[in-house]
């Protein structure tokens, strides 16, 4: 069976899960402590990042984008009869979200309101652009869900938990996406693609006191100290 290497709030990591769920192919997972890697992670791992795929071969692969074009090659396609253009397009859409995840892991880990205004520009830009191509949905293209609304799923799952816990929308403005984050949400594959205990781990990280998420987003909070603000990467 195939086995997923993973950490239980990468969103790196969810994009590929949530594509093993929806294809309803059967996988393992293991979870890793990023901060004492295990040494056998470390020799397998070129880059010792999860996600990390071992397939029924037992051979590594790496990099979400290759483990999820891996999965897509080895399984039936989500949507058929697609022409080569249409997935080239549909590709460069998946990558528009996953080159934002790291930038929503920061905004989410901002000290105070200005902080996050700054961050959050970058991906008001992505949702912008997200908000300009959906047309009728209820899916990325049309009423099956295919790739990319596999790759926007991490995002769109994670705004809907900070919106559900303090009230600050990140997808206000983009009633497109914000449609499409209920359709995407109504199928269950983000919660399947999720450990149990996602929304605890992913809120004792992100919207703990040290946030302004955390702290319910008041717009009448006094600036905190910028220095404060992690920008780094996901996940700690
Ligand atoms: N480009 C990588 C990014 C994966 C990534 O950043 N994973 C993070 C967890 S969300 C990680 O493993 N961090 C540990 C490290 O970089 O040492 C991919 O798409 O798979």
């Amino acid at each position: 069976m195939i086995k997923i290497v993973s950490f239980k709030i990468c969103p790196f990591v969810q994009r590929v899960t949530a594509m093993l769920e929806a294809k309803e192919m059967p996988y393992e997972i293991e979870y890793i402590d990023l901060k004492n890697k295990p040494d056998w992670f470390l020799e397998i791992s070129p880059v010792g990042q999860v996600p990390l795929l071992i397939t029924e071969e037992g051979i590594p692969l790496f990099e979400s984008d290759a483990i999820v074009e891996y999965i897509d090659e080895i399984s039936e396609a989500l949507q058929d009869g697609l022409s080569p253009e249409t997935r080239a397009i549909h590709r460069a859409w998946s990558y528009q979200a996953s080159k934002h995840y790291l930038v929503q892991c920061s905004t989410m880990q901002s000290a105070d309101r200005n902080v996050l205004n700054d961050r959050i520009s970058k991906l008001d830009k992505s949702f912008d652009r997200a908000e300009k191509r959906l047309s009728d949905g209820p899916y990325f293209a049309g009423d099956t869900v295919g790739n990319a609304d596999l790759a926007w799923l991490p995002l769109l799952h994670r705004s809907a938990i900070v919106e559900k816990a303090s009230g600050y929308d990140m997808l206000e403005g983009f009633p497109k996406v914000k449609a499409w984050q209920t359709a995407l949400l109504k199928t269950g594959i983000a919660e399947k693609s999720v450990p149990e205990d996602f929304v605890e781990r992913f809120s004792d990280f992100y919207l703990s006191e040290r946030t302004w998420l955390g702290r319910g987003a008041n717009e009448d909070e006094e600036d905190a100290d910028a220095s404060n603000s992690k920008s780094g990467g996901c996940c700690g």
